[in-house]
């Protein structure tokens, strides 16, 4: 009876365990950028090294845009890692190297380089910043981007075209026009449709009649089909 006892709360542990250590994050999708609001706790440094596991860097906060969405996604955490350091007493940096000073949003009495060791930013969920001590532990948001940069970026062109003339301007710019083969993309192109109602992109059934193709000649999908369409 006491094995079994034993046996079943080592079930009980680890299967609370897994749950507890499944992440949650969000993923917010804003071209052309990717935001992941990590549900864990790290240093800065341990958020900065975090992030690049997934190929971005620790948000930019470099846009009223961007701290809108920052604000509009906030998860409760009281206060959230940005990519902004003065490892240079007083010289603001992203990730990149460029001048933070410009952007930074401070709330009252920050920074105040508190103990003489806070060089790195969060950022509170009204939008204002501070500094902390980079080993204090912290959510934090990685910004991957643009979005597909590791296969395509889009590019939304304002002239009115007939579908032939805007194929040839994008092979003028070494473009094509877009192959909307997964949700993911479909989404992505709706979303940041701002001003014109239709626009082109690459199906065509030029050859032949109902014989739907895009521009690498693959076939596009049938309605119905197991494979991404959405006619
Ligand atoms: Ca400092
Ligand atoms: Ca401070």
């Amino acid at each position: 009876m006491h094995n079994i006892m034993e046996i079943l709360s080592l079930v009980l542990v680890s299967s609370l365990t897994i749950h507890f250590t499944q992440a949650a994050d969000k993923h917010v999708y804003s071209y052309p950028y990717e935001f992941i609001f990590r549900d864990a706790k790290k240093t800065w440094w341990q958020a900065r090294d975090d992030c690049r596991g997934f190929k971005a860097e620790l948000v930019k906060v470099d846009s009223a845009d961007i701290t809108k969405m920052l604000v509009d996604n906030y998860a409760g955490d009281p206060h959230l890692w940005i990519g902004a350091s003065d490892v240079v007493e007083g010289q603001w940096i992203w990730m990149d190297g460029s001048d933070a000073s410009y952007d930074a949003n401070w709330t009252h009495n920050q920074p105040d380089n508190y103990g003489g060791y806070e060089d790195y930013a969060i950022i509170f969920s009204n939008g204002k910043w501070g500094d902390l001590g980079g080993e204090s532990l912290n959510t934090f948001v990685c910004q991957k981007g643009p979005v597909y940069s590791n296969m395509y970026e889009l590019a939304f062109r304002e002239e009115m075209l007939n579908w032939t003339d805007a194929k040839v301007e994008c092979e003028k710019a070494n473009e094509t026009l877009a192959k909307i083969d997964s949700a993911d993309l479909n989404s992505l192109i709706t979303q940041n449709m701002q001003s014109k109602v239709n626009r082109w992109f690459g199906a065509n059934d030029i050859e032949l009649e109902g014989g739907w193709k895009w521009h690498d000649g693959t076939s596009v999908p049938f309605r119905g089909s197991t494979q991404y369409q959405k006619w």
